[in-house]
């Protein structure tokens, strides 16, 4: 329990953009659609996107950054050992080779808002300021998406991603929902993802996956239509406690794995194991480019 909240305090916060922000410049580089997301009321850490161009003839660095709306701004990366992502401070930056563009985005590079004096709200503009070795600093505004809100919206990743459905509950109902937004993240025809069982109480779903031979199970939550991803994790979500620290109401905590129980009971022991293998806590929001938080595939 306790090492649960306090890898929920760690967790990264996983989000995916909402609302398209103004592009800036400084020296030779180039700084497009800086956004995070809204945290939840106990996050302490944010991450911070945006995308890198340099346009310049020699490499440059991002070596760091700065914000009033938290204690550090680290430069982080994500990287995925034996099947558990982690991620890790660059001490010495972020390059940023001549004429390439580096982006900073959900399972990659990011920005990680540190020690946060408040909890970013929706539609917040988080002003961030940036530190490159060579082009100096500038100052971004980082654009605040909904927690768990629908994303994708903007145009810009439209025909990349755009289709990722935003997890709209469709005929099917809440377990196809809830598994078509588990696979529109990970699954792919090299590397299926399995999506069962999916249980749900209230506004909330607990869903087991694997992956080849990793596993772990996913808590989500309903928001209006669409349900997104809340965190990731393994056997900590058994765990009616734990569940009810992640913000689940104790009731639909006690129901969620009371059912987890009796429909895990159905599967093989093969199956359920592997759902005990993904180890700690991504908190993440639906959405986004997070195949690394499972999958490591970038
Ligand atoms: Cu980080």
């Amino acid at each position: 329990m306790r090492a649960f909240s306090r890898l929920l305090a760690a967790a990264v916060l996983l989000a995916a953009p909402s609302a398209f922000a103004h592009d800036d410049k400084v020296g030779d580089i180039e700084i497009g659609h800086p956004w995070t997301r809204a945290t939840p009321p106990a996050a302490r850490v944010g991450g911070g996107y945006l995308t890198l161009t340099n346009k310049g003839q020699t490499a440059d660095r991002l070596v760091g950054g700065s914000s009033p709306a938290s204690g550090r701004v680290e430069i982080h990366t994500m990287e995925v050992t034996d099947g558990v992502m982690k991620m890790r401070e660059l001490a010495n930056g972020l390059t940023l080779p001549p004429g390439e563009t580096v982006k900073l985005e959900p399972g990659g590079f990011h920005l990680m808002l540190t020690d946060l004096k408040a909890p970013i709200g929706e539609g917040a503009k988080v002003p961030v300021t940036l530190r490159f070795e060579h082009a100096g600093s500038v100052a971004v505004e980082l654009a605040a998406g909904a927690l768990g809100a629908p994303a994708m919206e903007h145009g810009d990743h439209g025909a990349e991603h755009g289709d990722q459905d935003h997890g709209q509950a469709d005929a099917g109902g809440d377990e196809a929902a809830i598994q078509h937004v588990l696979k529109s993240i990970w699954d792919s025809e090299a590397s299926p993802l399995g999506v069962a069982p999916v249980v749900v109480a209230g506004d909330y779903a607990l869903a087991g996956w694997v992956q080849a031979e990793r596993g772990g199970r996913a808590l989500l939550r309903r928001r209006g239509d669409a349900w997104g991803i809340v965190l990731c994790s393994g056997d900590e979500l058994k765990s009616a406690e734990n569940l009810t620290t992640a913000g689940v109401p104790t009731e639909d905590a006690e129901a969620l794995t009371a059912e987890l129980a009796v429909a895990e009971a159905k599967l093989d022991a093969k199956t359920v194991a592997k759902f005990s293998l993904f180890e700690g806590v991504v908190r993440m929001d639906e959405e986004g480019r997070h195949g690394s938080a499972h999958g490591g595939k970038h």
